[in-house]
């Protein structure tokens, strides 16, 4: 069988996805769009071959759409989608974050519970990444000893001009939020953000950068996370985790290096559609495999994994708007839905 895909959101993330599905999945095709500027859905409709739908709830209730990919902006738009597509009995991948707020989270928590059954991933795309992937390997086999400390960098070139503080935790701390807890695998006791006295000049009104997060974990575990998203300079991710007997750390994927003139250049990556590629299809096709299984791999990102990265930034929020005191982070009891 192939999965017949329908993607809502046609913008930079969507139609990054919908070059992924038509060109890069085995086991899949694009088989329809929409978007809210018809426009656009109907541009990749045509190029793709594919069917155009007006709405996204049009999209998910046709028969001709096997799964669903949630790719919508602002990202309080996805849990209506994704509630849909639970009613109708299909699967669904819901771009990151899963919503703005904790409380929506819960209510795709409620609906998937009730079912029974998995049938939203989430995309923490990270967790498919080959060099996050070595580092948990490496924590959880103890080859450098027990995991103390983490050092963690989220930086990038430049920012649209309707991005504020908020969008800095919810919209890019959120992959943090994600990460670290799964490479140490203890959930989180408590969090702080602080906004540093220096600021960059590139920054605008109503957003702080740089920022200053931190976490700690349930089993002792302490990170730092600089955001920093009008950098100048790269898409710049890091983490760094010191064990007892060694660190282990990120590089940057090189993908050329150019020696003219007495110098060497590498390239360096300027955004996270180039950054995190192989991640980005990774999960698409772990989220394919499982669909077409009709069993979502149990290590894929889930809905829980979704509500816990809210919960996290809800503390980090508070944290900053109440003097960056360390906020505790309170999750609801977990369904047996999503214990491993
Ligand atoms: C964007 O939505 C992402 O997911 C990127 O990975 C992140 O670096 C960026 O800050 C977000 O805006």
């Amino acid at each position: 069988m192939t999965l017949r895909i329908g993607i809502i959101g046609c913008g930079y993330k969507g139609s990054d996805h919908i070059d992924r599905v038509a060109n890069r999945i085995n086991g899949a095709t694009l088989a329809g769009v929409a978007d809210i500027k018809q426009e656009l859905a109907e541009k990749y409709a045509q190029k793709y071959n594919c069917k155009h739908f007006e709405t996204g709830e049009e999209l998910i209730e046709s028969p001709d759409i096997d799964a669903i990919m949630v790719v919508t902006r602002p990202h309080d738009t996805h849990v209506p989608f994704v509630l849909k597509a639970l009613e109708k009995g299909k699967y669904v991948f819901s771009e990151k974050p899963l919503s703005t707020s904790a409380d929506d989270c819960k209510r795709v928590v409620e609906a998937e519970t009730k079912i029974g059954k998995r049938l939203v991933q989430v995309g923490f795309m990270r967790r498919y990444d080959n060099g996050y992937r070595q580092i948990k390997k490496a924590i959880d086999e103890g080859t450098y000893g027990k995991p103390l400390l983490l050092h963690m960098t989220h930086r990038n070139e430049t920012t649209v001009s309707d991005y504020y503080d908020n969008d800095a935790i919810v919209e890019t701390a959120i992959h943090e939020c994600d990460i670290m807890h799964w490479l140490v695998g203890s959930d989180y006791d408590k969090v702080s953000c602080f906004i540093p006295g220096a600021q960059t000049k590139y920054t605008h009104e109503g957003l702080h950068d740089p920022q200053v997060m931190t976490f700690d974990t349930k089993n002792g575990i302490h990170a730092d996370l600089e955001v920093f998203v009008n950098n100048h300079n790269s898409y710049d991710i890091n983490c760094e985790v010191v064990c007892e007997e060694g660190t282990i750390a990120l590089t940057s994927p090189i993908f050329t290096q150019v020696k003219t003139q007495e110098r060497a250049q590498t390239s360096i990556p300027q955004n996270d559609s180039f950054r995190f590629r192989q991640a980005f299809d990774s999960e698409i096709q772990d989220w394919v495999n499982g669909v077409l299984a009709d069993h979502l791999n149990p290590t894929a990102p889930t809905t829980w994994d979704g509500l816990m990265a809210c919960v996290a930034a809800d503390a980090l929020e508070k944290s900053r708007d109440n003097g960056f005191v360390k906020e505790p982070v309170v999750l609801p009891e977990r369904p047996d839905l999503y214990k491993n």
